[in-house]
């Protein structure tokens, strides 16, 4: 892998290196970004070779959560004037980098390390891998190049693949995902701690801002389409923050029938950040596309700038253009788990008949 080979050369040879997660930092980004600079460090000669490796986030504040992920690390805190090297993690587009985009785009030499199939390939180097999250292209573009990883790293590592992933219930989980996982496991991570912290750890707010957008809940397209939405007085009204929101659109999804489940939260600046997810084959990140955003097959989302009313008959006819390509009647309830028994039975009796 040409690029692989070019991205550890530049690592190795540059003085000042400039990280940068997304806007609205998930853990994914935020571990990205800290297991990365751990990653150089636990595989550079200090002595021989110093760097400087900052980390730059746009984000008026981390949420309780995902602030246990950049814990005694310094971010925004720009050290140099200029960087000889700036490595985006899990962005999708450069303008996902925020305010920070500038000096990313100012620096000579670029290095674009995701997972969104959206991507804009606006680096000089692009590692987009067809991973379950970014953390899980990092754990594979160090282990080809047999770099140390401490458990720290492996736990960051860890902890962006579940988020990513719904703990492994939702988007791209291959064979690859369990495979690194099994290999984490028989080091050291801290699987039921990482679960309880990211799973059952939810402040009261987002269970608040949850009773709210449930009680907006509504389906159409043959009850297909669930869609829900959090006002700014809801968020203001729970106490909570944009972090809250996170997770609250799978409410949708996992409903019996529902193909498309689709969360519109109104921001601070009167847009909307629309999340979608999909089941069944349908492919929320067409639909996300048509409104400039993106994501993956199962899980995608867009910003909107007009209003609510202005967006519904749009998103209602993408949606069902999409539903139509994957029409109910085809996907009738499949038997996951067969019938063993029954088969064992006949092949018992067979296998009688034959003795007899
Ligand atoms: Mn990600």
């Amino acid at each position: 892998m040409r690029s692989l080979e070019k991205c550890v050369e530049d690592i190795v040879n540059s003085k000042n290196i400039a990280i940068f997660c997304h806007t609205t930092p998930d853990a994914d980004t935020l571990a990205s970004a800290v297991a990365l600079k751990k990653i150089i460090k636990q595989n550079t000669d200090i002595e021989t070779n110093p760097k400087q490796i900052d980390i730059f986030v746009d984000a008026e504040e981390v949420g309780d959560i995902n602030s246990a992920i950049i814990k005694g690390v310094s971010i925004n805190e720009q050290n140099v004037e200029n960087y000889d090297l700036a490595i985006s993690v899990d962005a999708a587009d450069v303008a996902r980098l925020g305010k920070w985009q500038e000096l990313y785009q100012r620096t000579k030499n670029t290095i674009n390390i995701d997972h969104h199939q959206s991507n804009t390939y606006f680096a000089n180097n692009n590692l987009v891998l067809k991973t379950s999250s970014t953390c899980e292209a990092i754990y594979m573009l160090a282990k080809i190049k047999n770099l140390n990883m401490s458990d720290d790293v492996l736990n960051l590592l860890y902890s962006g693949i579940i988020t990513d992933t719904n703990n492994l219930t939702q988007g791209v989980i291959t064979v690859n995902t369990h495979k690194i996982i099994a290999e984490m496991m028989l080091r050291h991570i801290n699987i039921d701690a990482l679960k309880t912290h990211f799973f059952q750890n939810n402040p009261k707010s987002k269970a608040y801002l949850l009773q709210k957008a449930l009680s907006s809940l509504r389906f159409s397209s043959s009850d297909r389409i669930a869609f829900m939405k959090i006002t700014k007085q809801d968020l203001q009204e729970a106490d909570a923050s944009f972090d809250d929101t996170v997770g609250i659109v799978n409410h949708g999804i996992e409903i019996k029938g529902v193909d498309i489940a689709i969360l519109a939260i109104k921001q601070e600046d009167n847009s909307y950040y629309v999340s979608l997810r999909g089941k069944n084959g349908i492919n929320v990140s067409h639909i996300a596309a048509e409104f400039g955003g993106g994501g993956h097959d199962s899980m995608a989302a867009f910003q909107y700038d007009r209003l609510l009313t202005e967006l519904h008959p749009l998103l209602t006819k993408a949606c069902k253009e999409e539903l139509s390509l994957h029409p109910k009647e085809e996907l009738g309830e499949e038997l996951f788990f067969g019938d063993d028994e029954s088969e064992r039975d006949k092949k018992e009796e067979n296998s009688n008949d034959n003795n007899k």
